[in-house]
């Protein structure tokens, strides 16, 4: 059995309820949310970071943006706008090693401090 956190989530072996799946991807509430509207959006195959992607595999975040905008639009949430993150590394802030994006809304984002 995979070790890995999201890989449990995203195979069903961990219970969690998914706001969106498809072959690719699935997406669930973070469980500790930073905005009213805080969603995981994560790739069912194992790759640690966004550094892990090969050039010939942008097409994960294409997939991993689609199913953000297109949740954003269900949640709502799409005409105030919305943030996504993705943290890569220690520094980056990431502590969940496979790839995920944030899809923040539901409230005024703060800017990004210089
Ligand atoms: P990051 O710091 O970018 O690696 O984000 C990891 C996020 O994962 C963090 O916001 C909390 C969330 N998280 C951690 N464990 C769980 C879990 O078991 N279930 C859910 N739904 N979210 C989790």
């Amino acid at each position: 059995m995979s070790e890995c956190l999201f890989c449990r989530i995203a195979s069903g072996s961990l219970p969690t309820e998914f706001v969106f799946e498809d072959e690719h991807v699935v997406a669930f509430r973070d469980i500790n949310p930073a905005a009213p509207v805080h969603i995981l959006v994560v790739p069912r195959a194992h790759i640690e970071t966004v550094a892990d992607l090969g050039s010939d595999e942008t097409g994960v975040m294409s997939r991993l943006t689609a199913a953000a905008n297109r949740i954003a639009r269900e949640a709502g949430v799409d005409a105030g706008g919305y943030r996504l993150i993705v943290n890569c590394g220690r520094e980056g802030g990431q502590t969940v090693f496979h790839l995920h994006m944030h899809l923040l809304g539901g409230r005024k984002m703060p800017e990004l401090a210089a």
